[in-house]
């Protein structure tokens, strides 16, 4: 068994008599209310999931295992020629909570580099779309056909003991993120390089393989690094993260429930926003004949959105309230390599003004940028410029802190989720409007 399986089962074994203690003690203890305009709004700011991998703070932003993304970059070990963290210490993080050594990390490396072959029916499930499909359609296609690989499904089936769930799932969780470099380069190479492949090299990690398999030099290596990490994990309320979840309370397995994730993910109020960030900046750039507009241009152009009805991409948050520190992280990167960059000076320029245009605006509850507002920038900058594909890369991110939580969750035996819903009819009567003769089946107080 290896080392992170070993520290992960201490970690299981510890962690569920205070889960099981919350339960039977505490059960009862009322934690949050729910209003009406948190029913109709989208379920905004009910504190009513558990998620120990990460916390979203509205003022701070994320923290991973209670660590900042700023101390997650310095603890994190690196590779000799590397700026950024290898992703495989993260997913050590994530798992345990424990920030891991270098052999730890190496440990993973190889562990990854054992689990990353492709069954040959991904390549040709991908190969199988018709032409200009999204490459999130295919990437989640190939992810869901191998469900048929899950070895929680299988040792379900044979009756396995439900304190051992979390084991096979561990198992289905490696072997699928060990892959998930792979076809989204091939998906790219299909889409992008007339189906040629770069074939994977095993003496390589997460990052460094994948931006071998893009073709890409350094420093896209880290590049990827440091879009896989700040993506992976936004607490458990995020669309992406929730449909994992959700899926995952029926049981099913991670191909399963990391396609539906990424079906989610695919929506432009979630991970497509940042292909949407550059196709508004191109807009700009076409109106502007390449030229980098004033101040007052681009105030204009940002007003020229909202008053056409439009969100302006890349700005806005359903909890932050304060810029993303994962846009900081990419700005600090962009200003280190990217300052000569023409779309990095539009997209510096629009940092300085959107947010006081949607203060003025004065409906966004957050002017500030997040994620997807910087993200497109830097792979346009090291020449992925089909941005289409920047949400696949959101979604390789986004599964390492999926898989950590599926993995949790079957640890801690968290149950189907399924909460109660309501007619309008019946919150009419709740709050007075029309007094109708129907039953609420409320909960004892
Ligand atoms: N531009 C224009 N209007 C905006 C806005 C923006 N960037 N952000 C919010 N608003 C509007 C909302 O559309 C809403 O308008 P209505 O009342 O007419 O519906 C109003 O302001 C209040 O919204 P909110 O409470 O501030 O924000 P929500 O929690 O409803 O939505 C969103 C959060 C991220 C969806 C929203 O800010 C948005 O659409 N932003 C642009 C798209 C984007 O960047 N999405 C990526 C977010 C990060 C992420 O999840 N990445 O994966």
């Amino acid at each position: 068994m290896s080392d992170l399986k070993l520290a992960l089962r201490a970690k299981i074994n510890e962690w569920r008599p205070r889960t099981k203690a919350l339960l039977d003690e505490y059960g009862e203890v009322v934690v949050d209310k729910v209003k009406v305009n948190q029913i109709i709004g989208g379920m905004r700011g009910i504190k009513c999931l558990v998620t120990d991998i990460s916390y979203l703070d509205p003022n701070e932003g994320i923290r991973y295992r209670g660590y900042t993304l700023n101390e997650v970059f310095q603890l994190l070990p690196k590779g000799k020629n590397s700026e950024i963290p290898y992703v495989e210490g993260l997913l050590y993080l994530l798992l345990t909570g424990d920030v891991p050594n270098a052999t730890q990390v190496n440990d993973l490396i190889d562990e990854f580099s054992k689990r990353r072959i492709l069954p040959r029916y991904v390549y040709e499930v991908i190969d199988a779309w018709p032409c200009c499909s999204h490459p999130m359609a295919m990437f989640s296609s190939a992810i869901l056909a191998m469900s048929r690989e899950s070895f929680f499904a299988k040792k379900y089936k044979a009756g396995i003991n439900k304190s051992e769930y979390w084991d096979p799932m561990f198992e289905d969780g490696l072997n699928l993120l060990a892959k998930l470099p792979e076809i989204a380069s091939y998906i790219y190479a299909k889409l992008y390089r007339d189906g040629k492949r770069i074939v994977g090299n095993p003496d390589l990690d997460f990052g460094g393989n994948f931006a071998h398999m893009m073709n890409k030099p350094k420093p896209y290596d880290d590049v990827s690094r440091m879009h896989f990490i700040i993506h992976a994990d936004h607490e458990s309320g995020n669309v992406s993260a929730h449909t994992a979840h959700l899926v995952g309370s029926s049981l099913s397995d991670v191909y399963l429930c990391t396609s539906a994730m990424i079906n989610g993910l695919a929506g432009p109020l979630h991970g497509l926003a940042n292909q949407e960030v550059l196709r508004w900046l191109q807009e700009v750039m076409d109106k502007m004949g390449g030229e980098v507009p004033t101040e007052a241009e681009m105030r204009q152009f940002v007003w020229d959105t909202l008053r056409g009805g439009h969100v302006v991409p890349g700005f806005g948050h359903a909890v932050l309230r304060k810029t993303d520190p994962r846009y900081m992280i990419q700005r600090e990167f962009s200003l280190k390599h990217l300052t000569e960059d023409p779309i990095f000076k539009y997209v510096d320029l629009l940092y300085k003004v959107a947010p006081g245009v949607l203060k003025e605006h004065g409906k966004a509850k957050n002017p500030w940028p997040n994620v997807d507002a910087q993200s497109g920038v830097i792979q346009w900058h090291y020449g992925v410029t089909e941005y289409d594909f920047y949400t696949v890369l959101f979604g390789i991110g986004r599964s390492i802190g999926v898989v950590a939580n599926l993995i949790w969750d079957r640890a801690l035996n968290y149950p189907l989720e399924r909460p109660k819903s309501l007619t309008t009819d019946m919150l009419e009567e709740m709050v007075g409007i029309k007094q109708q003769n129907l039953t609420i089946d409320m909960p004892d107080e």
